[in-house]
Formats: C-alpha cells, sequence, structure tokens
C-alpha cells in the first residue's frame, strides 16, 4: 500500500522569529492561494490550520543564549498542539514553514502522534544542532534538531514539556555547512549524517540505503522527512535564507523518493521549511511546486 492512497492534511506554520530574515512566515499563506492541495491531490489534499507566530519585536542584540525565546516557545506550542489536534495516525501530515525552528515541534508531535515510533530524516545544508550554548548566531532555526533530540543542557528552554525523539531514530543528508562546535557535538553524541560530499561519492542511493537500515532496521517505524530547502542547490532554491552552495539535485531527489515510496504507508510526514519567496520567488515557487510532484505523484 502507498502513502499516497492516504488523505493528506496541510498545516502552515507561518513562523520567521527562528532566524532574522523576514518573509517565511508568508509562505503558507502563499502556497494556499497558490491552491498546492490541488496539485497534490485535488481530492485528498486539505489545510487544516494556519499558525500564526506571536507578535515580537526583532531582537537585534541577543538578550538571551535563544533569540526570542518566549516567543519561540510559544510559536512551538501553538504547532506542537495544532498537530496533536489535527494529525491523524492514518493520515498523512505536511507542515509547511516558515523556518526550521518548527522542526523540533513537528518531530516531537508527530512522534507522539505515532506511539513513540517515528523515524527522522532531516535534509538541510545545516546540522540544526547548535545548542544555546554553542551557537554563534542565537538563531533557533540552528538548534531544532539538538532540542529534539535532548541535548540543550539545562535550564529548561521550552517550559511546556516539549518531549526528545531516540538519536538511533534520526539521519541528515546534504550536510555541507557545520559550526566547528556543533560538529563537536554531532560527532560525540553520534548523530549519523551524510555530507554532500559523500552523497557525490557514494550516490543517494547507497546514502539511502544505509541510513533505513540503521534508523529502521526492522521495517516497522513510521517515516518523517524534515526537508530544509537548503538542502538543494541554491540555484534550485534561491529563495532561501542561508543558501550554501553545492546542493542536491531532482536527481538526487528522485533516488531517494524512490526509497521513501518503497516504504510505503510508513511515510507518514514532511515538512517543507525555510521557503521565502520574497528573496526570490520565480525558479523557488516552480521548484516548491516540482518537489510536491515528485513527492506526491
Ligand atoms: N549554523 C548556523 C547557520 C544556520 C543554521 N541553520 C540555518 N543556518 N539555516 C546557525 O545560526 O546556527
Ligand atoms: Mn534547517
Ligand atoms: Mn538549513
Amino acid at each position: 500500500v502507498s502513502y499516497l492512497t492516504k488523505n493528506i492534511k496541510i498545516l502552515g506554520s507561518a513562523v520567521s522569529i527562528g532566524q532574522p530574515k523576514k518573509g517565511v512566515e508568508h509562505t503558507p499563506a502563499v502556497l494556499k492561494i497558490e491552491k498546492i492541495e490541488k496539485l497534490i491531490d485535488p481530492v485528498k489534499a486539505e489545510w487544516v490550520d494556519i499558525v500564526n507566530q506571536p507578535q515580537y519585536k526583532i531582537e537585534r542584540l541577543r538578550q538571551s543564549p535563544i533569540r526570542n525565546l518566549l516567543e519561540n516557545a510559544k510559536a512551538n506550542k501553538r504547532i506542537h498542539d495544532a498537530i496533536l489536534k489535527y494529525a491523524d495516525p492514518n493520515d498523512f501530515f505536511l507542515n509547511i514553514g516558515g523556518d526550521h525552528s518548527i522542526g523540533s515541534s513537528t518531530v516531537t508531535a508527530l512522534n507522539r502522534v505515532h506511539n513513540e515510533n517515528l523515524a527522522v530524516i532531516w535534509i538541510d545544508a545545516h546540522g540544526d544542532c547548535n545548542t544555546p550554548l554553542t551557537s554563534p548566531s542565537g538563531n533557533y532555526h540552528g538548534m531544532p534538531l539538538a532540542h529534539a533530540l535532548g541535548f540543550f543542557k539545562e535550564p529548561v528552554y521550552f517550559d511546556w514539556g516539549q518531549t526528545i525523539i531516540p538519536i538511533t531514530s534520526v539521519a541528515m543528508i546534504g550536510i555541507r555547512d557545520l559550526d566547528i562546535e556543533e560538529k563537536i557535538i554531532m560527532d560525540k553524541e553520534g548523530v549519523l549524517y551524510f555530507t554532500m560530499n559523500q552523497v557525490r561519492n557514494i550516490g543517494m542511493d547507497k546514502v539511502m540505503g544505509e541510513i533505513m537500515h540503521k534508523i529502521d532496521p526492522y521495517g516497522e517505524k513510521m517515516i518523517h522527512v524534515s526537508l530544509d530547502v537548503d538542502g538543494f542547490d541554491p540555484t534550485l532554491f534561491p529563495g532561501t535564507g542561508t543558501p550554501v552552495p553545492g546542493g542536491l539535485n531532482f536527481n538526487d531527489y528522485k533516488i531517494f523518493m524512490k526509497h521513501i515510496r518503497s516504504i510505503g504507508e510508513r511515510f507518514v510526514s514532511l515538512d517543507i521549511v525555510e521557503v521565502n519567496l520574497e528573496i526570490e520567488r520565480n525558479i523557488t515557487l516552480m521548484n516548491v511546486k516540482e518537489l510536491l510532484k515528485h513527492t506526491f505523484h
């Protein structure tokens, strides 16, 4: 059975407080106007809600280890609550960001929806594994995976009880821009990641073979993909806040999707984040649609 037979619930997360550039928060509204649900499936796909971020003043001077800490905590709680409200384990759940700060609540909420049996593939140029203490920028979108994996030490940064996911259930692809201390944490904790160099050397087919073997050895986990479009080459997605040259192309994605398709109905959810159409609109919007076609057809 394929995930394509399921109903597809689309949640927008209009969040930009995880990083300093305006524009990502408007992506869900734009994609709703563009009627991407029709492109995904004219019958089975529908928007359930768009979650807005709290009002905030851009924190130019970093006042705590996480910029806009309280607003990030609140936005993530709203997304977490919305997923628990709208996600049915029998449906496919699509989260449209927003910046990648929403990733910590999407993976932990969906892990709950699926009885703590979720495995995660995180596609990104970056590691998203900074902690508040290692982050050079203070931007929470560089930290959500570290948070979801429980790498943050005291104090508890989000006060609403965000849970954690086990490190053995996570793998990353497309990595080519790690901060020095971030890489030390990832290597020490044993995060499974494949850099762009590795993808080019051994090929996406082998990368995905190894990943599925490691994160889902018995073929029984539910699979979530957290897709930061900066994992792709910036020539394909120029509309993103922190582009890094030398990323994935659509041929890589086709091979990736071949493996995901073979999981069948255990492919349960997808985040598409860091699309900023105010930085560049034409090519980026065209390729968001291309991405959806490769994923849902
Ligand atoms: N690692 C840097 C940059 C960054 C992370 N995620 C994105 N950019 N998109 C940081 O700020 O933590
Ligand atoms: Mn990211
Ligand atoms: Mn990124």
